[in-house]
């Protein structure tokens, strides 16, 4: 029995999301609710300390980190196989999913949080607002320097250059190949950094790669996949339910020409 804590529009439960529905298993869908704080209640922190999405309960056992469950996933439901079996193919899987937590992972944080996430916090007194930063085991500093003012210009340029770099370089890897570990169907590697791209998308930022570009044609080619409609159902994507949700867009041409 696998039993996935997730949340609609993470995109880290999105990666696990895809990865289940390219296998095609069957799966207990918990929703964690962020605005209710569902994450950091006592009962949820004692499955997982970190206080974030995903978690995996299989068959009693917990498994944290959407990435290491994405491996895990492929090692118990080898087929289809999502990753390669010989030691150096799985050592550039590997280099593939350390660089995308590295770099691209972190990058959507400040825009998503700046013109989608903020508005929860912005209101709050500057105490509560310090508790609510203190509650988070894993995320306290990140909240402290986003405050209740939002990331800045700044922070947005380096997020942005990092968006860029992943890009570019997954631009020269897709040469000759359809997937990032090449094969005939995604790997782990992209159902990580898929979500990431979609993300970028829906906060309005698709200008950081070229649509027409093999990264453009990639995501296209992982959209009209079955796993990507069974991963993205309705409300899974920030503007299904967030109207405003480009209103406090700052796009890479903003920051050039201010
Ligand atoms: N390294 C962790 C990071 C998980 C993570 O950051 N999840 C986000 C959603 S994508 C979250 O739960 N954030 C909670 C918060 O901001 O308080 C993983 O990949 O599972």
């Amino acid at each position: 029995m696998l039993t996935l804590y997730n949340n609609a529009y993470s995109t880290c439960s999105q990666k696990v999301r895809l990865v289940l529905a390219e296998k095609n298993l069957a799966w207990e869908d918990h929703q964690i609710l962020f605005k209710d704080n569902q994450h950091l209640a006592p009962e949820y922190l004692k499955l997982n300390p970190n206080g974030v999405v995903p978690t995996l309960v299989h068959d009693g056992q917990v498994i944290l980190d959407s990435s290491v469950i994405m491996e895990y996933l492929d090692d118990v439901f080898p087929e289809p196989a999502m990753a390669p079996r010989d030691a150096v193919g799985k050592a550039r899987l590997r280099k593939w999913l350390r660089y995308f937590e590295e770099v691209a992972t972190p990058a959507v944080r400040p825009p998503s949080f700046n013109q989608a996430f903020l508005p929860r916090f912005e209101n709050l007194s500057e105490t509560d607002f310090q508790a609510a930063a203190e509650a988070r085991p894993l995320r306290k500093h990140f909240y402290r320097r986003m405050g209740r003012h939002g990331f800045t210009d700044g922070d947005l340029t380096v997020a942005y250059d990092g968006f860029r770099q992943t890009a570019l370089r997954m631009e020269t890897a897709l040469a000759g190949e359809t997937w990032l570990c090449g094969g005939d169907r995604p790997s782990i590697a992209d159902c990580c950094v898929a979500p990431l791209f979609d993300r970028m998308d829906d906060l309005g930022l698709a200008s950081l790669w070229d649509a027409g570009s093999r990264v453009g044609e990639w995501l296209a080619r992982f959209r009209a996949r079955a796993s990507w409609s069974t991963a993205f159902y309705a409300g899974a994507r920030l503007s299904d339910t967030l109207k405003t949700l480009h209103q406090r867009r700052r796009t890479p041409e903003d920051l050039v020409t201010c």
